[in-house]
């Protein structure tokens, strides 16, 4: 799939764009079935990095309270009322350039234990090395999130202390360590179309298609560089998933960061596009998301279930397989 063939599917009518996304969702899923994962920041603030969008970057005085990692306890108590709520994937994610070895080692066991619970586990902890993708998928972890957020040559306006070839190399060992890739962008960063278009074709040209892509609306947190970004076109944040369910059939498509923002009417065409995953519970990992009532009434209206997440293996994919 060339740039220019994905250009082509963001050129379509709305409605031709929308149908042709709509039938490729129902060949590969329940159109009325969406995943439900909850979030959990286990290490806020203080970040080292300089992603221009971010409320937790040392950089910018956005605020934030910082917090030391979290205890394990605390943060299996967390994973069961997300599980009470209906979550059935918890994610755990950290301001962290990367892990140490000895942070990763308190990683591994919130894994396991949250896991022992029946659900699903997913951790974004910043670039890892082989070797810590595979402690990672020893310890059960299901899936590592790791967004690539604009295309190649976007990339250096939004963050300069990494480059794109680092969070290849992240996702190249996570995916060989045998854990389900997450992997998407961000719509909001100031980015022309074409962007939006080297980032899918980023994403569906990986050796793997991703097994979820989050596609985020950028929450404008004031203090940091893009707080006065200009908002994305709606219809342009619905082409975007559409052209993502057709180009990644098979990956859940998350409408993620940003719901907040959005009305019901638009996250119905969102998921009419192809989404089938949401983030779900009161807060992302500093800001704020739809109130579980909000969505629970959402789901109510529109006949959407949550999707019961497939049975655990009692190991690791890699282990499995
Ligand atoms: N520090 C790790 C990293 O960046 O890889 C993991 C945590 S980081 C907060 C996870 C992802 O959240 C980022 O890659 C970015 O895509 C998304 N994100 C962060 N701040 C955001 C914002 N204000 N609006 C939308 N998405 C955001
Ligand atoms: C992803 O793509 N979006 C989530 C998750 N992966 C880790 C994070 C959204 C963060 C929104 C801003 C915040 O709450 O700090
Ligand atoms: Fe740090 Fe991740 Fe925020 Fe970037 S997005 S500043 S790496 S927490």
């Amino acid at each position: 799939m060339t740039r220019n063939e994905i250009q082509a599917l963001f050129d379509l009518p709305f409605n031709d764009l929308l149908f042709r996304a709509q039938a490729v969702h129902r060949e590969n899923f329940d159109p009325n079935e969406v995943q439900v994962s909850t979030l959990l920041s286990i290490k806020t603030g203080a970040c080292p990095e300089d992603c221009k969008y971010c409320s937790q970057s040392i950089r910018y005085d956005t605020g934030l309270e910082r917090e030391a990692l979290m205890a394990v306890d605390d943060v299996v108590e967390k994973a069961k009322l997300a599980k009470a709520n209906g979550a059935t994937r918890f994610c755990m994610g950290a301001a962290w350039r990367g892990p140490k070895d000895k942070q990763l080692a308190v990683v591994e066991a919130m894994v396991r234990e949250v896991r022992a619970l029946g659900m699903e586990t997913c951790a974004t902890l910043g670039m890892l090395t082989p070797a810590q993708a595979g402690r990672l998928a020893d310890a059960g972890l299901d899936y590592y999130n790791h967004n690539l957020d604009t295309s190649p040559e976007y990339y250096g306006e939004v963050i300069t202390t990494r480059c794109y070839g680092d969070r290849l190399d992240t996702l190249a060992a996570v995916r060989d360590a045998g854990i389900n890739v997450c992997s998407g962008g961000i719509l909001g960063l100031g980015e022309s179309n074409a962007d939006r278009v080297g980032l899918l074709h980023a994403l569906a040209t990986l050796p793997e298609h991703p097994q979820s892509v989050p596609i985020n609306q950028l929450v404008r947190v004031p203090g940091t560089p893009m707080a006065d970004a200009a908002p994305v076109d709606p219809f342009d944040f619905v082409r975007t998933i559409a052209v993502a369910r057709i180009l990644m059939p098979r990956a859940h498509v998350r409408l993620s960061a940003g719901r907040s923002e959005m009305s019901d009417e638009l996250q119905a065409l969102c998921f009419f596009a192809g989404a089938n995953s949401i983030f779900y519970g009161e807060k992302l990992l500093t800001t704020g998301n739809p109130d579980t009532e909000r969505d629970n009434a959402l789901f109510e209206r529109l006949g959407i279930r949550p999707e019961r997440p497939a049975e655990q293996s009692a190991a690791p994919r890699r282990a499995a397989s």
